[in-house]
């Protein structure tokens, strides 16, 4: 089972702006523990917190930690900041907010040419992680089989509701059995 470790040895630092971003960013944890990698999670602001900031991305850099996911809202400048900090991979999570999180895509997804930050949707905090997973899944043949099982079982589990609805109709397929 995978470990919210405090410092070294994790593969992925999630780092969100504020405890504010923390509900939204569960399915990122719960999706890192199932395939079992290590993270750090910390929460640190890139406007409340700077000295802070940078300790934690070059702690997780020397510690040789690999990729860093980052969830920001409204002005939304984590990602950005923390690709400035650091030449490992940065995985950008907009925040919904307070502007339906069209405010935190677009500060986040704008990078500027040579400073890039992979940006998923808003609040695509799951699709972050399993973008870290393939990512390193590229050096691990078990992490690649396991997300491949994943893979597999998303798409068994959509062919099941399909037989469901042509068995139920489209009247009856939200009727218990
Ligand atoms: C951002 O500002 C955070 O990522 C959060 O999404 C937003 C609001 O933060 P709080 O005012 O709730 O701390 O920095």
């Amino acid at each position: 089972m995978a470990k919210m470790k405090e410092e070294p040895q994790a593969d992925i630092a999630v780092i969100m702006g504020s405890d504010s971003d923390l509900n939204e960013m569960n399915p990122c944890f719960s999706t890192l523990d199932s395939f079992g990698i290590n993270y750090t999670a910390t929460i640190a602001s890139a406007h409340r917190t700077h000295d802070y900031l940078k300790r934690t991305v070059s702690t997780f850099e020397r510690a040789g930690g690999k990729i860093l996911i980052a969830a920001a809202g409204g002005a939304a400048h984590l990602p950005g900041v923390i690709a400035a900090l650091t030449p490992l991979p940065v995985i950008g999570v907009p925040m919904a907010s307070k502007l339906l999180g069209v405010d935190s895509l677009l500060s986040i997804v704008q990078m500027p040419a040579g400073m890039p930050v992979a940006t998923v949707s808003v609040g695509g905090s799951k699709n972050a992680a399993l973008l870290a997973v393939q990512i390193l899944s590229l050096n691990d043949p078990k992490l690649r089989s396991r997300y491949s099982k994943f893979r597999a079982q998303q798409a068994d589990a959509v062919i099941q509701k399909s037989k469901r609805l042509k068995l139920k109709g489209y009247k009856n397929y939200f009727e218990k059995d």
